[in-house]
């Protein structure tokens, strides 16, 4: 059975998750809305990832026998400027979450609740993934600049993302 406080904390997690689905998704639309179709692909299987995130953690407190509590998820903006600026954004929105999810990683240890710790393990390593990726998205676009024909480039070479 799960700790009252672990239960708290991966509810709270699983509602950041769903945040960043809806974020994610805000941004595709942003830049649809701008012509950078495959920026809008990218981010849209990126809100796709995020939404995967929250169901294994949903699944993960369930199988503890933990009780689910969704929360009221916030409303991001409509507006993100340049595909520099969303990516930038999107760097830092990680940056965050790796903050998060390393917070819940120690907590888990304080528990010492060894089943969350290990489930949690796996969503350490994808940060890292998450943090790379995108880094070198952001580095590409400040080497190319958001003018010209090599942002068109990246833009198509964006639509290739695989689900
Ligand atoms: Fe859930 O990994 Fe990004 O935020």
């Amino acid at each position: 059975m799960i700790s009252p406080t672990m239960q708290d904390a991966l509810n709270t997690q699983i509602n950041i998750e769903q945040h960043s689905a809806q974020l994610y998704l805000a941004m595709s639309a942003h830049c649809a809305a701008n012509s950078f179709k495959g920026f809008a692909h990218w981010l849209s299987v990126q809100a796709s990832e995020e939404t995967a995130h929250a169901a294994k953690l949903i699944q993960f407190l369930l199988d503890r026998g933990g009780r689910l509590q969704l929360r009221a998820v916030p409303a991001p903006a409509a507006e993100f400027g340049s595909v520099i600026e969303v990516m930038e954004k999107t760097l830092e929105h990680e940056k965050g979450i790796t903050g998060k999810i390393s917070a819940l990683f120690e907590l888990a240890r304080e528990e010492k609740d060894y089943a969350s710790e290990i489930t949690l393990q796996w969503y350490v390593t994808e940060q890292v993934e998450e943090e790379a990726n995108v880094g070198e998205i952001v580095a590409q676009l400040h080497a190319v600049g958001d003018k010209g024909g090599a942002i068109w480039y990246l833009d198509s070479k964006m639509g290739k993302r695989g689900a």
